[in-house]
């Protein structure tokens, strides 16, 4: 099954992907992980991260890089994450959220009409308000995060015009309350699944649709397994960089500046990177045999509305996120 076949590529790129260990064995030998392909810009950026870690504290601090959900889908990840068994990780906010609750302010339907406003938030004020929620978990985060883009839905049964297309549409969604309570929100038929069944879900038809943005589309070869892309930008993705605060703490002060000053100047590439991709992939995407549709999304804000989805996730948040969130959105609920 191509499912199979992946899973065995995935794990040939990855020993490509392993940093050449320096002519000293590594005093520290971590592991990071992520759930997209080994060329996401997530990844490529990553893997530079981490070979200018690794020089610039002359081989102290080896990392290995497992993309494509090698140790298992986010949700075992974040698992070894907590347990030590992982020390990086990084993992949208709306998935941690089953740790950290207010992380998935970051998904509210439609609060962010692009990534620059995003980041503009999450870099700022909200952002650090959601970080020492992480930090109060028991997680190491870094304040710089990654992104992955504005979200759209794929379909392989008819495309998304509309609020009422969506009734009683399957559609998978990543494992996340919110998520799953938004798309209920609009009539739709929503489940979570780790990303790395997406695939093999969408081609053994368990789901109608999902949503990704161009670039996670593109890179999971989504297109192959669904027909319709539906432009909706409903909702905005990025990933926080998380590590294990014990493997964290372990790690000396220059290695840990060295990490910290990576991470941030990889990051901020890794976003125009992607952004990048995003922008120009929807021609691609067509050519490769998609039909592209701009949907007309008045109806979802409505019945997000009339639903009460805002006022329940702002009762979830509290005010203080809330208030935070809508320096940035508008008024929400
Ligand atoms: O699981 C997804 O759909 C993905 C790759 O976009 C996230 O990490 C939220």
């Amino acid at each position: 099954s191509r499912g199979r076949f992946a899973a065995g590529t995935a794990a040939a790129l990855a020993s490509i992907a392993v940093i050449k260990a320096p002519a000293r064995a590594a005093q520290f030998a971590y592991k990071y992980a992520s759930n997209v392909s080994i060329d996401h810009p997530l990844n490529v950026r990553m893997k530079e991260c981490w070979t200018a870690v690794n020089r610039e504290t002359n081989g102290a601090l080896e990392v290995q890089i497992f993309p494509n959900n090698q140790l298992g889908g986010d949700t075992q990840a974040l698992q070894q994450l907590r347990s030590g068994a992982l020390q990086f990780f990084t993992l949208d906010g709306g998935i941690l959220q089953s740790v950290v609750p207010v992380a998935a302010i970051q998904a509210v339907g439609f609060a962010f009409s692009d990534s620059r406003q995003a980041f503009g938030a999450m870099d700022g004020a909200l952002g650090d308000y959601v970080r020492d929620a992480i930090r109060a978990a028991g997680l190491y985060v870094h304040p710089k995060m990654w992104e992955n883009g504005m979200r759209q839905i794929t379909s392989s049964s008819k495309p998304i015009r509309n609020a009422a297309d969506l009734e009683g549409f399957k559609i998978r969604t990543p494992p996340g309350a919110l998520w799953v309570d938004l798309f209920k929100s609009l009539g739709a038929a929503p489940a979570p699944l780790n990303f790395s069944e997406v695939y093999t879900a969408l081609q053994t038809h368990v789901f109608d649709g999902q949503e990704n943005p161009y670039a996670i589309i593109d890179v999971g070869r989504l297109y192959e397994v669904q027909k319709y892309l539906s432009v909706t930008n409903h909702m905005w993705s990025a990933f926080h960089f998380l590590g294990n605060a014990d493997a964290w703490k372990a790690l000396p002060p220059n290695v840990q500046a060295s990490v910290e000053r990576n991470v941030a100047k990889y990051a901020l590439l890794q976003r125009r990177d992607t952004q990048l991709r995003n922008e120009s992939l929807a021609e691609k995407l067509v050519r490769r045999g998609m039909t592209l549709n701009r949907a007309d999304t008045s109806g979802f804000r409505t019945k997000l509305s009339s639903s009460g989805f805002y006022t329940r996730w702002k009762a979830t948040f509290g005010e203080k996120a809330w208030s935070l969130l809508e320096k940035t959105s508008g008024k929400l609920a």
